[in-house]
C-alpha cells in the first residue's frame, strides 16, 4: 500500500528521535546538559507521523517536550545537540536549551516551556495565513496538562468560528508530571472536548505511525479546505518519568509494560520490514548510519564554544 521509500523515510524519523533521545539522556548524565531534559521516548510515532502529512512551507508549534518535533520536521542534529548543550552553535545560539528549540527555516516556530503556550501561538499563525490568504496549515503539538489550561478551549473557540487551517495535535500521554490523566478530569477521552465547540474530533493510536499519518492527512485536507480546525487526541504513554531525573515510580507496572510492548519505533520497524520488504540486514545498515550521524553531532556539540557574556548582552540589548 505504502513505496518502500516512504515506510523508510517513517522509520529513519523514528530511529533518530529515538537515538537523539538516548544519546542525550547519557549526555545530561554526564552533567553536560543543565536545566530539565524531557524525553519524548514512546511518542515518537505522532510526531513522525503528524509532520509526514505537511508540506514544507507548513508550520509547527511544539512544547517541551519538543526535540521529537524538531527532527520530524527536519532539524539538524548538530544544532540541536548544540543547544540543548547550551552552545554557541545551536539553533538559538545556545540560548533556549532543551525547550526553547525554534527552527523558522523549516517552519518550526518553537518550542515552549510554558505549558499551554504554543496554543495560542499556533492559533495565531493560522489566522496569519488566513489574513495573507494561503493555504498553508499549522499543526499544534500539545499534551493532556495543557488542554486542562484555559488557553486551549479559547483558543479552540477562536480558531472554530474563524475556519482557521489549525490542527490541534493533543498528545495524551496521560501524565501531567506525575498527575495521571483520570485524576485531572472525569472524561479522559479528551478528543471530545473538541465536538462542544464544533470542531471535527477524534482519536486516534498514538504508537502506530501510520494510524497517525492516516488521521494527520485527512485533518490537512480539512483543514487545506477552508474548513479547520481539527482536533487530534493521540493516545501515548510516556517511557519513563516527566524529565531525566524522574524515575516516574507513579506509572503503574503493567500499564508501562502495555506500551513498551507497543512500541512505536519497533511498530515503525515492523511495517518498514513486512510491507516495506527490507531485509533485517538493510534496516540494520539505516539504524547504524543514523547512529554514526547522532555521533557526529555529539562531536559537533561538545566542541562547539559556550556563548560569551558579550553575545548574550548584545542579544538582550537588540
Ligand atoms: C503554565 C505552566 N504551568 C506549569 C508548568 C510546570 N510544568 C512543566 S511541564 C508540566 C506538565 C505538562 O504536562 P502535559 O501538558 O501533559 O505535557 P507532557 O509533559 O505530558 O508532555 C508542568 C505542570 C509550566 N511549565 N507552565
Ligand atoms: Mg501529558
Amino acid at each position: 500500500m505504502y513505496a518502500p521509500s516512504f515506510l523508510e523515510r517513517l522509520y529513519r524519523t523514528l530511529y533518530t528521535i529515538r537515538v537523539f533521545e538516548t544519546q542525550c539522556i547519557k549526555l545530561y548524565r554526564q552533567g553536560l546538559i543543565v536545566g530539565y531534559f524531557h524525553p519524548y521516548l514512546g511518542e515518537e510515532a505522532i510526531a513522525t507521523g503528524v509532520c509526514a502529512a505537511l508540506r514544507d512551507d507548513d508550520y509547527i508549534v511544539s512544547t517541551h517536550r519538543g526535540h521529537g518535533h524538531c527532527i520530524a520536521r527536519g532539524g539538524e542534529l548538530p544544532k540541536m545537540v548544540a543547544e540543548v548543550l547550551g552552545r554557541a552553535d545551536g539553533y538559538c545560539c545556545g540560548r533556549g536549551g532543551s525547550m526553547h528549540i525554534a527552527d523558522v527555516t523549516r517552519g518550526n516556530i518553537g518550542a515552549n516551556g510554558i505549558v499551554g503556550g504554543g496554543i495560542p501561538i499556533g492559533t495565531g499563525a493560522a489566522l496569519g495565513i488566513r489574513i495573507r490568504g494561503g493555504n498553508q496549515v499549522v499543526a499544534v503539538f500539545f499534551s493532556d496538562g495543557a488542554a486542562n489550561n484555559g488557553v486551549f478551549p479559547e483558543s479552540l473557540n477562536m480558531a472554530a468560528i474563524w475556519d482557521l487551517p489549525v490542527v490541534f495535535v493533543l498528545e495524551n500521554n496521560q501524565y501531567a508530571v506525575a498527575s495521571a490523566v483520570e485524576e485531572m478530569t472525569r472524561e479522559t477521552d479528551l478528543y471530545k472536548r473538541g465536538l462542544a465547540y464544533g470542531v471535527p474530533s477524534s482519536t486516534v493510536d498514538g504508537n502506530d505511525v501510520l494510524a497517525v499519518y492516516e488521521k494527520m492527512q485527512e485533518a490537512v485536507t480539512t483543514c487545506r479546505q477552508g474548513k479547520g480546525p481539527v482536533l487530534i487526541e493521540a493516545k501515548t504513554y510516556r517511557h519513563g518519568g516527566h524529565h531525566v531525573n524522574d524515575p516516574g515510580l507513579y506509572m503503574p507496572k503493567e500499564r508501562l509494560e502495555y506500551y513498551k510492548a507497543r512500541d512505536p519505533v519497533g511498530i515503525g520497524r515492523r511495517y518498514l520490514l513486512e510491507q516495506g520488504k527490507l531485509s533485517e540486514q538493510a534496516i540494520e545498515a539505516i539504524e547504524r548510519e543514523i547512529d554514526g550521524q547522532m555521533d557526529e553531532a555529539i562531536q559537533f556539540g561538545t566542541n562547539s564554544p559556550h556563548p560569551s557574556v558579550e553575545a548574550f548582552l548584545a542579544e538582550v540589548q537588540r
